[in-house]
Formats: structure tokens, sequence, C-alpha cells
């Protein structure tokens, strides 16, 4: 079994030491977080609700002016840099570089930068494990131009601008749970996030008892953005059935089963599929919520293994490896609560577990994992951390 530990973090150390050797610069440091999401799965783009909190795992980003107008920046964790002329900013070829360049163009929308910029950032967000190490990014270099140019945005642009780059300049039309939890996360707090008003509360979630384990099948499927951008299409068709006999209905937040059942059902079988998991998966967080203001963790976990049983059957965004994952813990009486997390077709599970039996679960999941897969899975107990800020 492989095991990440999770020390304090040599990150703002190693990007202060690398900027200096690069660049001569002491920089300001950006600090962005990863996201988790206890349920409400694929909700934000429909107008539902999210439970997500940020983690302690981010990504740190450093940057500092120039005298000229180029864009350095240069990638801790793949050693590998690249550079760009603010005034011809175009998708860099490689992905990395684009979630920072997507940020500036956004910003390039509403101010003229006066200079070009050095960056140096890395994190310990593992890539493509649905942590949102790419919202992490955004968010971390929004609030870092934010800081270097005295542009005044408030959280909440950052927030949208972070959103903005990754669906126009990354192409991946994503919601805004990601960018949203990353940047309004609270230390011991998840939100409660309404994607329609944009209203949010922090709803305390303590771990005294409990640890939450994310295990990581170390599958990326290479579809996976294509495939998130067909479920929201489909989600879109399905509203749009509806609204030929509810003009009133918006989004699939307005929409109930009985609608789907008398205008999609006939029509479009998928799109009835993806609509009825949308629609249940709002009630589940809705009693989600209910339980833990009940401190009632045992009812809360049984909705996170109905959440997976959805995304496994009728929004078809899990894999094998995520399944078996969930079909390991399931009768397990330590583990309270388990799901595939985030967008799918890879990545991690979640895992609510007992504290006192989580040595032995990881033991025996990762065994199980390995000898039906030959992948030796990855685990992270993760915490829940404040959002971004810049030091
Ligand atoms: C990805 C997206 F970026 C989010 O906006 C959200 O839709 C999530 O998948 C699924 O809940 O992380």
């Amino acid at each position: 079994m492989i095991k990440m530990n999770n020390m304090i973090s040599d990150y703002p150390k190693n990007i202060r030491n690398k900027f200096k050797e690069l660049f001569g610069q002491n920089p300001l440091i950006a600090r962005s977080p990863g996201r988790i999401n206890m349920i409400g799965e694929h909700l934000d783009y429909n107008m539902g609700f999210v439970l997500p909190a940020a983690i302690n795992k981010a990504i740190w980003l450093g940057i500092q002016k120039r005298d000229d107008d180029t864009i350095c920046i240069h990638s801790l964790d793949y050693n590998d840099d690249f550079h760009a002329s603010i005034d011809a900013i175009s998708p860099s070829g490689k992905l990395w570089p684009d979630y920072i360049l997507g940020v500036v163009k956004q910003i390039q929308k509403t101010h003229k930068l006066s200079h070009g910029f050095n960056i140096v950032f890395g994190g310990d967000i593992p890539p493509g494990a649905g942590l949102s190490s790419s919202a992490a990014l955004e968010c971390a270099m929004g609030f870092a131009l934010n800081e270097l140019f005295r542009l005044d945005y408030a959280k909440m642009d950052l927030v949208r601008i972070g959103q903005a780059a990754e669906n126009e300049f990354v192409g991946v039309k994503c919601g805004i749970m990601d960018q949203f939890a990353s940047v309004f996360g609270k230390k011991e707090h998840l939100i409660r996030l309404d994607c329609r008003s944009l209203e949010y509360v922090h709803v305390p979630f303590h771990t005294n008892n409990i640890k939450i384990l994310l295990f990581d099948t170390r599958v990326k499927h290479s579809l996976a953005d294509s495939a998130y951008n067909e479920r929201r299409e489909q989600c879109e068709k399905g509203v749009k059935l509806i609204q030929e006999y509810h003009p009133e209905v918006k989004s699939l937040r307005d929409a109930n089963q009985e609608m789907l059942d008398l205008y999609v059902k006939t029509v479009d079988d998928t799109v009835y599929r993806r609509c009825t998991y949308v629609v249940s998966e709002i009630k589940r967080l809705l009693n989600g919520c209910e339980d833990l203001e009940k401190d009632d963790l045992i009812s809360f976990g049984k909705l996170m293994f109905e959440t997976h049983a959805g995304l496994k059957d009728l929004y078809k965004v899990s894999c094998k490896e995520l399944d078996l994952l969930v079909d390991l813990v399931k009768d397990n009486p330590d583990v309270l609560g388990a799901r595939m997390m985030g967008g799918g077709f890879g990545g991690c599970t979640i895992n609510i577990v007992r504290a006192e039996a989580a040595e032995a679960i990881i033991e025996k999941v990762s065994d199980a994992y390995l000898s039906n897969t030959g992948t030796e899975m990855l685990v992270y107990e993760v915490g829940i951390e404040d959002g971004t800020e810049v030091s």
C-alpha cells in the first residue's frame, strides 16, 4: 500500500528559493486548496445545491512583476517552463499553463496589465484525482494577480474568473463548485452552496470520531472532459423538453419526477435517466443536510451510497475501479458512507469511516484493490481547511 502523508508543506519555502534562483526576486504567494464534495454531485451546473469543503492539499503560486511584457512560468512539479507575451495569449499546447493563461485572459477583459510577471508554482493536490487541482491553480492565479496589480476584485469575482477560464480557455464546461469551494472554504466546515442564488452557509463538520479517507483509483479517463460536457448537454435537453409544457422551468432545479415521466421518458430514455439522477440527488442533498443538523452520520452515509448508485447506473459517470472501491466497503459497518467523487470516470472515492477502524480498512481495501486490478491505490486522509489566501 502507498500512503500519502499530511506533513506541513514545504511548497512556500521551495517556491521562494526557486524564485530567488530563477528571477532574483522575493514573490508574494497565494495558496488555494483542493476540495472534496460530501454529496450533491453534478448538481452545480443544474442550479442545485452542493456540499463541498476545501482540504489540506493546495496549490501555492509565487508571483512578482517584470520590467517587460513577458509572462515567465516555472512549474516546480513538472520541472517545466512556459513563456508568453502578455499581449498575445493563446492556448499553450500543453495543459498546465492554460489554467494560468486562461485567468490572465479573463482579467484582461476588464483590466490592462501594465507589466509582465514571473511565476513559480507547485502543490500537493494529486492531479487527475478529482480533487480540483485545476480550480485551485486558477484561483491561486486570480488572487495573485488581484494582489500584485491591486485590481480590487471581490472573492466572488475571482471565483467566476476561475470558472470562466476553465469554460472558455480550457474548454471544460464545469459548474461553479470547485472554484467556490477553493475560495470560500472554512476550517472544519462544509459549504452548503445554492448554485442558483449563490447563497451559502458554512455547516460545522467535526471529525473527532471519524476520518475522511480518499481512495485514489489512479485511473484517468481521457474522455472525461467530453463526457462531462455531454452530460451537461443532456441535462439541458431534458429542461428544453419540459419547457414545452412548463416554460417556467429554467433548470432541473425547477423540475420534478412527474415532469420527467410525462415529458422526457418517451422522447429520450438516456436524457430521462440523466435527469432522474439529478432530480433525486437534489432531494438527497436536502435530506443529507437535515441528517447533518441532527448529527446523524449513519443516515447521511446511506445517502452517499445511494448517490454512488445513481452516478453509476443513471448518470453513468463511474467506472469499474470506482465501483470496486465502493463495493469493497459497502458492507463494512465501520464505513458510514462511500461514493465516487467529482466529475467521474476515475479519480477517488470519498469514505467516511470510524477513526479507530481506519488503518484496518485501508489495509483491507488496498490489498483487495491490488489483487483485483494489479494497481496499488493511493490513500489520502484529508482535513478541512480555510480557502484561498495570499501572503
Ligand atoms: C467537476 C466540475 F468541475 C464541477 O463543476 C462539478 O460539476 C463536478 O465535476 C461534479 O459534481 O469537478
